[in-house]
């Protein structure tokens, strides 16, 4: 999409700290880390606004999601234990319109999350 944020670091015109990436999704640190470990995972194409728009099609480009995300919680040691979130609207907190997803570790963290 010509004005998101998210695809323009997934196509580098916006530069970001890359973390690891696979075919269809790239990892990179968040701006304003919120815990030691703080990685954003994104489809490289906008294939939705946020979770909400998940369909069963983008089941494979979710799978290499999450296996990313345990391969860098693996890399950066959070064997103690990690989280990921992601935001649905901007009541949540979400304020960048391009599916991700937050991996947080290295600090512990309560639940219900606050
Ligand atoms: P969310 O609030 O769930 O939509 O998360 C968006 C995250 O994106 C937020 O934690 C801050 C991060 N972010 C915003 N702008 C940039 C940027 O230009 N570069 C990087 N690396 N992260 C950004």
């Amino acid at each position: 999409m010509a004005d998101c944020l998210f695809c323009k670091i997934a196509v580098g015109s916006i530069p970001s700290e890359r973390v690891e990436e696979t075919e269809r999704v790239l990892a990179f640190r968040d701006i304003n880390p919120a815990a030691p470990t703080h990685v954003l995972l994104i489809p490289k194409e906008h294939v939705a606004d946020s979770a909400a728009q998940i369909r069963s099609e983008h089941g494979e480009m979710l799978a290499e999601l999450f296996e990313l995300a345990a391969r860098i919680a693996e890399d950066e040691h959070l064997a103690d234990g990690w989280r990921l979130v992601t935001n649905v609207g901007a009541g949540a907190g979400q304020s960048v319109f391009h599916l991700h997803m937050h991996l947080l570790g290295g600090r512990p963290f309560g639940w219900p999350p606050g």
